[in-house]
């Protein structure tokens, strides 16, 4: 059994709903079990301009998948959601990244893990340290020890009864 940590982050057609859906849509999946799951939280597009704010979460899985497998999965339901890949970083109506997978260090074509900005964003910092606040990113050490480094970036956690 191995832990899997997936960001997700939606920007298009109800954001708060995609990510929501999306939530129950890993509980669904089959060889994983949603282990825990983050507030909402409302944040600034990073390194993109011009598009609507992002709605962004952390899940933490239990999943017999192997990483590859579970990256299918993930590229399934973005399917699911009608994701487009018009160009790169179109707006979203769902993408889920996959950030870390025990402590595993992934370098393929296809995945990388830790997910290689990880450390860089308040969007996946602040869900993530939610969920796991000792976690640790391989070669990166304490998620926690990033996140002073990400304080400028606009991030607002939505309240309970949002995503409840
Ligand atoms: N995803 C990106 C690039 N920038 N910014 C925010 N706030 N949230 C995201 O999910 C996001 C982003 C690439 O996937
Ligand atoms: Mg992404
Ligand atoms: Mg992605």
């Amino acid at each position: 059994m191995s832990i899997a940590y997936v960001a997700l982050g939606a920007n298009l057609d109800d954001p708060v709903a995609q990510v929501r859906r999306a939530l129950d849509a890993l509980k669904a999946l089959p060889g994983a079990r949603l282990q825990r799951a983050s507030s909402l939280y409302r944040t600034a597009p990073v390194g993109i301009h011009g598009q609507p704010d992002f709605i962004n979460a952390v899940a933490a899985l239990e999943t017999t998948l192997s990483p590859s497998a579970l990256l299918d999965e993930l590229f399934a339901i973005e399917a699911v959601f009608g994701r487009r890949r018009d160009y790169y970083h179109a707006p979203r109506t769902l993408d889920l990244d996959l950030l870390l997978f025990d402590d595993c260090v992934i370098d393929t074509p296809t995945l990388s893990v830790p997910h290689p900005r990880m450390h860089l964003r308040a969007f996946v910092l602040a869900p993530l340290l939610e969920i796991a606040p000792d976690c640790r990113i391989p070669g990166r050490g304490s998620a926690a020890a990033w996140r002073p480094a990400t304080q400028m970036q606009a991030i607002e956690r939505l309240p309970a009864d949002i995503h409840n």
